[in-house]
């Protein structure tokens, strides 16, 4: 398939472009009624990740109204835990919710890794099959899954929290345990990024939700090891390393084998680029929030973000997290707009 618009690749790959590429966290969702008109008609969430289909169209529906430049693939991090027998639910307003939480060797025993990635998550290849044909070159599609340390928080804390504190205390009352399970995340995480580039998935994220709540002796003891191994097997796409809130390890990260390392709106561009230098690309970071003010102040904000990147090329504009659910999709526009306009010579 030949690509009408590769800029996020080339971007990725420190190649020439002649604009920086733009996209969001979290554009194919609650912010288009378009999305909610889909949503509306199903039983929940799962449904629409499990419909390859559906899940296709709502992928594509940002790139037709908002102007995109790469579709990410509609699912989400917690079908992975999922597929190693840790089922989830989607409670509406609440989030997720897990039966069966794992903090012991006795509840880590229905834990399971030995199956077939394609068996237990073709509907996710599938809707990438589905999106890429549809797209027909239009633009590239992201896969992307959870970091396994953000996966094991879930998987131990069973729902959302601000400090998965049941998830840390793992990793200071029973580490060997921890280390057993993300290694078995990581694994299962590698042949389910394979297969998402098979099905052509033309580029990678691995999103460290929760990295942030790690101390740096910590995140360099069960987070890196595992991105490591992530991002060493994924050689034929370029890969993004998002890890929300790690501030002191970004060098670090952009030590592994990326080529994009995101950053969040508490991250200072300049002072990210003075200490990483030219070798990898930087995604991000307006503040969510900003999508908030005016249209003016969008776009004063987002001119704000492009001058902190200099006349440097390795740059993906996003924003510093997912968009907001109820940010007006015309300031979606509008922050587009502005990066599309942008001449970087
Ligand atoms: O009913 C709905 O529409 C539910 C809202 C929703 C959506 C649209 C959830 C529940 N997940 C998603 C899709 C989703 N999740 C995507 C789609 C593609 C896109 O970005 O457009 C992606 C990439 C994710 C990834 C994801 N899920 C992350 C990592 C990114 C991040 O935001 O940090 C995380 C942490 C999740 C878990 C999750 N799924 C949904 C919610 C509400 C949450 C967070 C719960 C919590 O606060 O712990």
């Amino acid at each position: 398939m030949i690509l009408q618009n590769d800029l996020i690749l080339r971007a990725a790959k420190g190649e020439d472009i002649e604009r920086y590429p733009v996209w969001l966290m979290r554009q194919a969702g609650r912010i288009l009624p378009e999305y909610r008109a889909v949503r509306s008609k199903l039983s929940g969430f799962k449904e629409l990740v499990e419909t390859p289909a559906l899940a296709a169209e709502v992928t594509i529906q940002p790139v037709d109204l908002l102007g995109v430049d790469a579709a990410i693939i509609f699912s989400d991090i917690l079908v992975v835990p999922e597929a190693m027998n840790v089922p989830y639910e989607m409670l509406e307003a609440k989030g997720p919710w897990f039966n069966h939480t794992i903090r012991s060797e006795e509840q880590a025993k229905r834990v399971e890794t030995d199956f077939d990635v394609e068996d237990r998550l073709g509907y996710v290849m599938e809707a990438i099959k589905l999106t890429v044909k549809e797209l027909n070159g239009r633009v590239p599609v992201i896969g992307f899954a959870g970091a396994p340390w953000t996966i094991l928080c879930y998987m131990v804390e069973g729902h959302g929290s601000k400090t998965f504190s049941e998830a840390r205390k793992l990793l200071y009352t029973n580490p060997t345990l921890a280390h057993q399970l993300l290694q078995d995340i990581t694994d299962v995480t590698i042949r389910y990024l394979k297969a998402q580039v098979k099905a052509g998935a033309a580029m990678i994220q691995v999103f460290d939700s929760w990295a942030g709540i790690l101390g740096t002796e910590q995140y360099a003891t069960f987070s890196l090891p595992y991105l490591k191994q992530i991002a060493d097997a994924i050689n034929d796409v370029p890969v993004t390393l998002f890890s929300k809130g790690a501030i002191t390890s970004i060098p670090a990260i952009a030590q592994l084998n990326c080529n994009n390392v995101g950053l969040d709106w508490n991250m200072d561009v300049a002072a990210v680029r003075a200490q990483i230098g030219d070798k990898r690309t930087l995604q991000g970071n307006l503040d969510p929030c900003a999508l908030y003010g005016s249209h003016e102040n969008v776009a004063t904000e987002t001119i704000k973000m492009l001058h902190s990147f200099g006349k440097n090329k390795r740059h993906i504009v996003n924003l510093g997290h997912g968009v907001y659910p109820d940010v007006d999709p015309e300031k979606v526009k509008t922050f587009i707009k502005t990066v599309k306009s942008y001449e970087i010579n």
